[in-house]
């Protein structure tokens, strides 16, 4: 009888506070991660990952895809979002349910209560790839927080200040592992360091990361 009530019991849940308004869960997507998994590669099939360029005419290292009403663009006209996928000139992907009910989970589990988000950006990243610190500040309005999700291989986030300039914190991602910052955190500088080779069980040779928003 006590076992069975201990099997009901939800899954201890970790809050870790980087610095006032951006939150770790810890493993907070592990249980749902397959599903994730298997609707990122739906979305895919409909909107690919590509390598997108800077409007400083660099090709990213980290290709991309996104699903929702808005999907986030890089090209030589900047940085935007946009309702159709570029590419194919088609709207892009519906959000899956099991993406848009985990972002909403962990936004409510940090303290965020009602996010609802338009837009999931789809990184994924092979070994040597990184992402340099910079701002996420294409959204309309930054009274919505950011859900991040690693998915797959470990890598090192780096979180920094609103200054680019300000020496940012080091935190080891995991394979469900959940980010979610906003209020005060909303605008800092972030990135990530130089993915290592590695194999993972659900992912082989990538990490993935899912950053939900509101973008209008
Ligand atoms: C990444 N993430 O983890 C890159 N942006 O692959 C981001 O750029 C990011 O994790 C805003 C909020 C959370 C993030
Ligand atoms: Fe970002």
């Amino acid at each position: 009888m006590t076992q069975d009530l201990f099997r009901e019991l939800p899954p201890e849940l970790t809050l870790e506070n980087l610095v006032e308004g951006a939150v770790v869960l810890r493993q907070f997507a592990v249980s749902e991660a397959e599903q994730l998994l298997t609707d990122i590669q739906q979305v895919s099939a409909k909107a690919p990952f590509r390598h997108m360029k800077t409007p400083g005419g660099h090709t990213m290292s980290v290709a991309m895809s996104c699903c929702g009403d808005q999907g986030w663009v890089t090209d030589s006209r900047g940085y935007r979002y946009q309702p159709e996928d570029p590419v194919s000139g088609l709207p892009w992907p519906t959000m899956p349910e099991s993406l848009r009910t985990l972002a909403m989970k962990a936004a409510d589990a940090a303290g965020f209560v009602g996010f609802d988000p338009d837009a999931c950006l789809i990184n994924r990243y092979p070994p040597g790839a990184k992402m340099g610190l910079h701002q996420d500040r294409d959204e309309q309005d930054f009274s919505h927080p950011i859900v991040s999700v690693s998915l797959g291989l470990p890598v090192v986030f780096q979180f920094g200040g609103l200054k680019r300039n300000e020496r940012p914190l080091r935190v080891p991602l995991a394979h469900g592992d959940v980010v979610v910052w906003g209020g005060p955190a909303r605008l800092r500088y972030h990135g990530v360091l130089t993915l290592k080779a590695g194999t993972h069980a659900l992912t082989g040779d990538y990490r993935y990361n899912l950053t939900f928003r509101r973008a209008c």
